[in-house]
Parts: structure tokens; C-alpha cells; sequence
């Protein structure tokens, strides 16, 4: 039995879900409400003591680690290869890997400190101060107290905006010799980076490639795969749309700001 644990909009749910919809992998969702508190239970603290997603269960067998999972997915089941069969090819897609897993808690502080503070924000200070208290982590911990209470202006959402401006950059020179990350197709480097991708697009960043023509035919691209339907609008919240969109329009001067002075 083959089980995924997540949350409909993590990232890092996202890279495991795409890697399983390419594989055309079937699993069973358990689908965690984390605003209800879902991620740190103790029954979900004993699969995934960092109270984050993704959690694969494989006949009893716990993994934990988005690109860990992908790779688990990519070697431990049928479906096309998503990695190349030699050893630089695949030293190039644990590169872009990694990149993803360094890049996450960059694309965190700018989802946060631009659109998801607004949600934190309602709560009660009591409630506030058990939010951050159940991170276990603690410069997780530091980084979300930031981003909640100074937005974009966080230190930690500044330098993540330059640290995401990067990753776009390197994927349009990579882009450059091949239709997709590490090669003429698709893998998991492209899965790994599709959800930032997204993200940036969501929050109406998407200028942010308009001079980056390759990572534009990419984009068009990966948004084309049965997979990123599969995953992307399996669970429709137009509301959640919406927000999303309009606090990235709120932010367009301070985020082209912090661009143009890097
Ligand atoms: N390195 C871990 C990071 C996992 C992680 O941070 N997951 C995020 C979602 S992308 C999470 O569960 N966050 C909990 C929260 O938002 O409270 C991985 O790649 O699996």
C-alpha cells in the first residue's frame, strides 16, 4: 500500500504528488487540514517529526523529504524514467534538487510575508504565540514570526525575492540547450520546480520572467502535462485564487523595488 500524506497547497506536496501523476503511480491521499492543526498531532509527529509535509508510507515504510520521495518514486516504480541513466546526467538533476530544498524556505518567507500573514494575522495573540510555539524547528520558528509580523519587508522575504530572482535566471540559461531542465525530457528536476513556478505565478509575479523567453515556453509547457492538471486543480479554491493574486498585486513596486536594487 503506497499512502502520501499532504496538504493541498504545499510545495513540497506538490513535487511528490507530481513525480507520482508523471509515474502514473496510484496512492492513497490523506490529505491533512493543517490550518486544523493536522501537522502536529502525535500521531502525525511519530511519521514526520518535523511537522511538515510530504510523508510517504510504502508498505509501512516511512519517508519523509520531498526530493527523497521523488527519487524513492522515480527508482521504485514503473512508468517512464524521470531521471537520465548516467551518472552526470543524474549528478545535474540531484543539483537542481537540491536547489529546490535550499530555495524552499525562500519561496516560504514570500508566500507568507505576502498573502498567508493575512490568514495567520486573524488570529488571537494567545493563538499567535501556539501557532509559532508548535513549529518545531526554530529557525523556522524566527522566520515565520518575521514574515507574519513585517510582510515583504522581512529581511527573510527580501533576500528570498533575490534568492527566487536566481533560480529563474539559472533555469532560463539551462533552458538554453534543452526543452526542459536537465535534458529533451521532462524529469524531476522540472517537477521539483514547477511548484515555485507556480507560486510566483499565482501571486501575479509572472513579470518576473517577462525577459526570461525560455522559462516562458517551459511554463507553457509544463502546464500542458496531464500531470500538472492532475495536480494543480485537483482541489479547486478560487477564493484562495483570488487572495493570492491581489496581494501580489499590493506588493508589485515594493517586490520590482527590492529587484531593481540588488
Ligand atoms: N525539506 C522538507 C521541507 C518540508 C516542508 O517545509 N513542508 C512545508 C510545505 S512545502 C510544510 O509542511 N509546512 C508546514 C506549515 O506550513 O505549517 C521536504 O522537502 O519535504
Amino acid at each position: 500500500m503506497l499512502e502520501l500524506y499532504y496538504f493541498p497547497t504545499a510545495t513540497c506536496g506538490y513535487k511528490a504528488r507530481l513525480t507520482l501523476a508523471e509515474k502514473e503511480v496510484d496512492f492513497t491521499h490523506r490529505v491533512l487540514d493543517r490550518d486544523a492543526g493536522a501537522l502536529t498531532t502525535p500521531e502525525y509527529l511519530k511519521l514526520n517529526p518535523n511537522a511538515v509535509v510530504p510523508t510517504m508510507v510504502h508498505d509501512g515504510e516511512v519517508l519523509i523529504e520531498s526530493s527523497i520521495i521523488m527519487v524513492y518514486t522515480d527508482e521504485g516504480f514503473d512508468g517512464p524514467p524521470l531521471r537520465p541513466a548516467d551518472a552526470l546526467g543524474r549528478a545535474r538533476v540531484a543539483a537542481w534538487l537540491k536547489r529546490a530544498d535550499d530555495g524552499l524556505p525562500a519561496l516560504g518567507a514570500v508566500t507568507y510575508g505576502i498573502f498567508r500573514r493575512k490568514e495567520v494575522l486573524t488570529k488571537s495573540a494567545e493563538e499567535l504565540e501556539a501557532y509559532y510555539a508548535a513549529i518545531p524547528d526554530e529557525t523556522r520558528r524566527a522566520a515565520r514570526r518575521a514574515v507574519v509580523e513585517q510582510g515583504i519587508a522581512a529581511p527573510v522575504a527580501r533576500t528570498g525575492i533575490l534568492a527566487l530572482n536566481r533560480t529563474l535566471a539559472d533555469m532560463e540559461k539551462a533552458l538554453a540547450d534543452s526543452a526542459y531542465l536537465t535534458g529533451q525530457d521532462y524529469g524531476l528536476s522540472d517537477a521539483a520546480l514547477t511548484p515555485f513556478v507556480s507560486r510566483l505565478d499565482e501571486l501575479s509575479l509572472d513579470w518576473m520572467w517577462q525577459d526570461r523567453p525560455l522559462l516562458a515556453s517551459w511554463w507553457d509547457r509544463i502546464r500542458q502535462r496531464p500531470s500538472f492538471d492532475t495536480v494543480f486543480n485537483a482541489y479547486s479554491n478560487p477564493a484562495r485564487k483570488a487572495g493570492l493574486r491581489q496581494a501580489g498585486e499590493e506588493v508589485r513596486q515594493t517586490v520590482a523595488d527590492i529587484l531593481s536594487q540588488s
